[in-house]
């Protein structure tokens, strides 16, 4: 992993109980949704770093009661503000008591942010949308997006989400795509890779995920539109996607669905899945498992 001068920080901002040490729990550490339910409210902040390919990135996880969101945006804003690379601020839809104080901090928040990052990428996750009834959900969200608009006229990205279905894992995987894309080195892997999809036609597309938590990072060729990746993958670690390998002699790391094969690399040394793929199901499993350890070779020259 490279080391980098100042690491950028992802920050996870937004008022207590909002649902942030849950959903870096749930998507960079492995945990069940039901492991958090009796999450005790972050004291202060948090931070952990996380390496994707040849990046690297800290997570920073404010604790959100009033007490700490208010030195966040006031006395110790250069600190929480400076070196920012994506802020990602969390509101609670299903208790809309509390949507008015949000509000108020994230337009100071922004403010901050404009002033230390003003480059930053802002995302509003509308979270525990699994709380709103169905059919109200796209009008609940509408509304919150009219409502949580930039007063300094920032370029603003809103998803809906909920630790209890895919929703999370797409919003992140969509940040961490974001962080790759701004690193040159990623922009040489995924010209490698889209030039070997070009002379690989059968493989129709694919997909990679990081190392450690089965994130996506990049994906390419037809499949990109089409594929929803199964929750047995998503919501997933290492060790459970090990427990999952199809173990035959030939192929350790494959799991099969009905219509594609995801194709997991070990790293010897470490033992760690340094690459992973999605192929659809159009070239036997041994094309698309030799097809894959080049692309694999490719892009390990390339990091
Ligand atoms: N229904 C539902 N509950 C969630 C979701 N995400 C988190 N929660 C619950 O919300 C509660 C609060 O979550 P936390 O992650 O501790 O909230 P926080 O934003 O870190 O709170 P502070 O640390 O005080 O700022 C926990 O009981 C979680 O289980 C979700 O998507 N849906
Ligand atoms: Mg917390």
């Amino acid at each position: 992993m490279a080391t980098l001068q100042t690491i950028q920080k992802v920050v996870f901002l937004g008022l207590g109980h909002s649902g942030k040490s849950s959903i870096k729990s749930v998507v960079f550490e492995g945990k069940s949704p039901e492991e958090v339910m009796d999450y005790a409210a972050t004291i202060n902040y948090t931070r952990s770093t996380k390496g994707v390919l040849d990046s690297a990135f800290q997570i920073f996880d404010c604790g959100g009661q009033e007490n700490f969101i208010s030195v966040f945006v006031g006395d110790q804003a250069e600190f929480i503000f400076s070196d920012v690379i994506v802020l990602i601020w969390v509101v609670d839809v299903s208790n809309m008591d509390q949507i008015s104080t949000s509000k108020f901090y994230f337009d100071h928040a922004l403010k901050r942010l404009n002033q230390y990052s003003p480059e930053a990428e802002i995302y509003v996750f509308f979270h525990k949308n699994d709380l709103i009834i169905q059919n109200l959900q796209k009008q609940v969200i509408e509304t919150m997006e009219q409502y949580f608009v930039s007063p300094y006229d920032n370029k603003i990205t809103y998803r809906a989400t909920s630790i209890f279905n895919q929703s999370i894992y797409l919003a992140i995987g969509e940040i961490i795509r974001t962080l790759m894309i701004k690193s040159t080195k990623a922009q040489t892997v995924s010209e490698a890779i889209r030039e070997f999809l070009k002379q690989n036609k059968e493989l129709g597309g694919v997909s990679i995920y990081t190392a450690e938590e089965g994130l996506p990072v990049f994906e390419e060729g037809e499949l990109a539109e089409q594929i929803i990746i199964p929750a047995n993958l998503c919501l997933t670690t290492n060790e459970r996607i090990g427990s999952e390998f199809s173990v035959t002699d030939v192929f350790k790391t494959t799991i099969e669905t009905n219509d594609y094969i995801f194709v997991f690399q070990h790293l010897k040394t470490t033992q760690e899945l340094l690459l992973s793929g999605i192929a659809r199901k159009i070239a036997p499993l041994q094309y698309v498992m030799v097809k894959m350890e080049q692309l694999a070779t490719i892009v390990k020259e390339l990091l």
